[in-house]
């Protein structure tokens, strides 16, 4: 037999390929330009839809003016609610019917930003000429900004159908009303978990094709989305079209960070606008339509109590979340159940009592945001955890070994109903310690504060458990007679590197060249079916798919080949993309001959369907738990309060790694969100609700320059519950370092007596703190209790299960993680 030109030759043959640090096979598009994202797509005569957006908070909409923008130079037609059969969005996973979106508003706006009317035009420019020529009639309403206040009785509520403002309410991950009795010590505050943006690089769009053959889609949807499968679940069902009449696709997708996973009014809209004109229809968001329409993250007040002994240990924790969900109930409603199931984070804690309610305000919906109600989880317990720390006079470091989850107790059952798989959180916190150089750092920070220097130096320390990895994916690898694989994932990138770590994964098991191995995904037509990208769940499931579908096609490729060469099957192996007898080396084939010979039913054993082609579902049982610690140093100027994150440590489990240099490059991503949100991010609005960070000169996201290079030390437990012994990183590095750069402020400036500081840390916030704390008032957390705010009080004076007779049923616990 010879060589097929396309086999690769025997001395580029991989060895070893998992495991090894391969570079992105999808840089060299996106790093020469080529690569081509949703607004790229080209489409000749394609129109173009732009929306017309409420400019207030809360308003009645009495009637939408359309004449002169449909008079204007270009325009095609203008649209608004009614033009659209009032169709609204279905209610997102545990929410009620009764909060339905709308697609385009109705009778009312619920927040800045939601939009009212779209128009269509030959060009983009005559579009938002013509949008700006709408004029609505709004009657302004009160609108409610706060969720704490949108909790009293006198707040403006948002749905009157509903009654209330609290929609969603969550009793059932851990009920336990005496979680601190016998606590010798306890420490109480209130958390303020701000709103933050996701701002992905490439903004929401979208591209429509009306299809107009009998044979062809209904519509083709092009969409900067992380889940397209469910995107096209919804823009069917919205639009009464049998799924299989839709077809979703994603070009590059520049950024995600949960902001895509749902599907917007938007696309539906302009999915609708397509088959309504017979034409193909593009939107692009402008960034600040980016800042008020795509979903934010986080958003929790978070009312903490922690029990311990005087030595330290840990007896009973107390959590009472209020989530803002923003106007109507998007993906925040799977928020709180998550930040919930991982309360106990790495700690033993035999007693857990948490509950929580989702409310409704007047600002841009709430959705998951990279970590999704875990960072929620590990910010409240491990600031708590440095302020019984700081209360007891027991080092940071020492409090929490004394009180992690042994290794030897795992697989772990927490009192919230998590089950740990594997850790070492010992270990990792010695790992990080030692690389940090912890104990020269207290010596430099004690002479600091002798020395009564300006700039004091603060370690903060995060330890961390979370929970990745749900649902089940498909994956086929498929042969061809050039010698080349085709692996069709239902996994959605973002920027994770799925192409290159698939490609190892098949080119591993086959034995074959990782060049010859080409991933497709984020393609309907293409995928039978997929659960998409999020909730770090894509190498667990979607790679644990690839490997069995390779191992599948393996023992196809074996079993023919024996049947070939008149070989024995157990004497056949693949390797330097040759598969054959290894001690006879003319018993060998290419895998291009192999294929060809697949095509062929004549040269098949008998039972063998033809094609050399192999696929799998495969579904996890259970989720895996990520596990680390981060270490973050920083320097805080005490007379002017400017922060400077000069080190960062992270030691992070995710099992075993697929790619070093892909784990690495998703820890260093997600170090730069959690440090982003602890010291400049916040989304911010007026009382009227008109939002004051719509803008990237407003909103403080840092670039490299605010950041130090990022110390990343591995460490891995595998796990059982996959097949790859891989749990998720895609969000462990912003669970760990948020809080750890957090802690580290405050440890800078405890010294003063600056016991807590709510985030961002901006510098006057800081600034703030050290002169209250010098002056002796209060700061952040005693101002929190003294407001009288929905705290433990609120909730114990009979809310405990107050709005019963409107219970809303939340199905589905765990939920789905994002
Ligand atoms: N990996 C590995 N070994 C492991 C775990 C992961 O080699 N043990 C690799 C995987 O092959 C993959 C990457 O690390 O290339 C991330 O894998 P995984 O942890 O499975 O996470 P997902 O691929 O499901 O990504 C989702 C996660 C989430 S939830 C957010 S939010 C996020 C993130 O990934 N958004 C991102 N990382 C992002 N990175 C970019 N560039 N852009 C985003 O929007």
């Amino acid at each position: 037999m010879t060589a097929h030109p396309a086999d690769p030759p025997e001395e580029l043959s991989p060895r070893r390929i998992l495991g090894s640090p391969m570079l992105r096979s999808e840089d060299r598009a996106l790093l020469t330009g080529t690569a081509r994202y949703t607004d790229d797509v080209p489409c000749e005569g394609a129109l173009h839809g732009v929306f017309v957006r409420s400019p207030i908070a809360h308003a009645l909409v009495r009637s939408v003016d359309v004449d002169e923008a449909r008079a204007m130079p270009g325009v095609v037609g203008v649209f608004v609610a009614g033009d659209m059969g009032g169709l609204r969005m279905p209610p997102v996973e545990d929410s009620p019917e009764t909060f339905a979106r709308p697609l385009l508003a109705t009778e009312r706006v619920l927040f800045v930003g939601e939009p009212v009317a779209v128009v269509v035009a030959q060009t983009r420019a005559q579009a938002v000429d013509a949008a700006d020529a709408v004029t609505v009639d709004y009657e302004p309403l009160t609108p409610v900004i706060d969720p704490e206040t949108a909790l009293g009785p006198d707040a403006p509520v948002l749905f009157p159908a509903h009654g209330s403002n609290l929609a969603i309410r969550v009793d059932d991950v851990a009920e336990d009303p005496g979680a601190l009795e016998g606590a010798e010590i306890i420490v109480r505050a209130r958390f303020v978990n701000q709103r933050v943006a996701p701002v992905p690089m490439e903004p929401n769009g979208a591209l429509a094709i009306a299809g107009v053959a009998p044979d062809e889609p209904s519509v083709t949807l092009w969409a900067s989305v992380q889940a397209p499968h469910d995107t096209r679940r919804i823009v069917a069902q919205v639009l009464g079209l049998d799924s299989g009449r839709v077809r979703v696709r994603t070009a590059a997708v520049g950024g995600g960070f949960g902001g895509k996973i749902p599907t917007y009014p938007e696309h539906v809209v302009i999915a609708w606008l397509a088959r309504q004109m017979g034409s193909a229809v593009r939107w692009s968001e402008t960034r600040t339509e980016n800042m008020v329409a795509m979903t934010h993250g986080r958003g929790q007040v978070q009312h903490v109590e922690l029990g311990a002994t005087r030595d330290g240990r840990l007896l009973g924790l107390r959590v009472f979340v209020i989530q803002d969900i923003g106007a109507y109930a998007s993906e925040a409603a799977t928020l709180p159940p998550l930040t919930g199931l991982m309360a106990s984070g790495p700690y033993r804690i035999s007693r857990i009592d948490f509950h929580a309610v989702s409310v409704l305000t007047n600002t841009t919906p709430v959705g998951a945001y990279r970590g999704a109600g875990r960072p929620e989880a590990t910010w409240l317990l491990e600031r708590a955890m440095d302020m019984l720390a700081g209360d007891l006079g027991i080092d940071p470091a020492e409090i929490r070994r004394r009180n992690f989850i042994p290794t030897e107790t795992f697989p772990y059952r927490t009192p919230t109903g998590a089950s740990y798989d594997s850790g070492d959180l010992g270990r990792a916190l010695d790992t990080a310690l030692h690389a940090a150089g912890y104990r020269d750092l207290r010596r430099e920070q004690a002479a600091r504060i002798d020395r009564g220097e300006t700039w004091q130096l603060g370690v903060g320390i995060s330890s961390y458990v979370e929970v990745t990895g749900w649902g089940s994916e498909f994956a086929s690898v498929q042969a061809d007679e050039k010698g080349t694989f085709t692996v069709l994932t239902g996994t959605s990138p973002q920027g994770q590197g799925h192409e290159t770590a698939w490609a190892q994964i098949v080119a591993d098991t086959l034995g074959v060249s990782f060049d010859a191995v080409t991933v497709q995904h984020s393609d309907t037509a293409l995928v039978p079916r997929g659960e998409g990208t999020m909730g770090s769940r894509s190498l667990q499931v979607g790679g644990s798919a690839v490997l069995r579908a390779s191992v599948a096609l393996l023992d196809k490729a074996r079993r023919l080949a024996a049947h070939l060469l008149e070989a024995s099957e157990s004497d056949v192996r693949s390797s330097g993309g040759r598969i054959g007898v290894p001690e006879a080396p003319e018993l060998s084939l290419s895998w291009g001959e192999l294929a060809a010979a697949a095509a062929d039913s004549s040269s098949l054993p008998p039972g063998m369907e033809t094609g050399l082609r192999a696929q799998d579902d495969f579904e996890m049982a259970d989720s895996t738990y990520p596990s680390g610690v981060h270490v973050a140093v920083v320097e805080v100027d005490t007379e002017t309060g400017k922060v400077k994150l000069v080190r960062h440590v992270a030691v992070d489990d995710c099992g075993r790694r697929v790619n070093p240099m892909l784990v690495d490059g998703q820890i260093h991503g997600g170090i730069a969100q959690g440090a982003a949100q602890a010291l400049f991010e916040s989304v911010v609005y007026d009382e009227l609700g008109n939002p004051l960070t719509s803008s990237l000169a407003t909103y403080g996201m840092p670039s490299a320059a605010d950041l130090p290079a990022f110390v990343t030390v591995p460490l891995a437990t595998p796990t059982d519950r996959n097949p790859l012994a891989a749990k998720g990183v895609g969000e462990g590095g912003t669970i760990g370092a948020g809080p750890a750069v957090h802690n580290a402020v405050i440890d800078a400036l405890s010294h003063l007596g600056v016991r807590h500081i709510d985030m961002p840390m901006s510098p006057d916030r800081v600034w703030r703190a050290v002169r209250d704390a010098l002056r002796g008032t209060p700061g952040d957390r005693e101002k929190g209790e003294a407001h009288g705010a929905a705290g433990p009080e609120w909730f114990d004076r009979g809310h405990r299960h107050a709005h019963a007779e409107r219970p809303v049923d939340r199905r589905g616990v765990p939920p789905k993680i994002r």
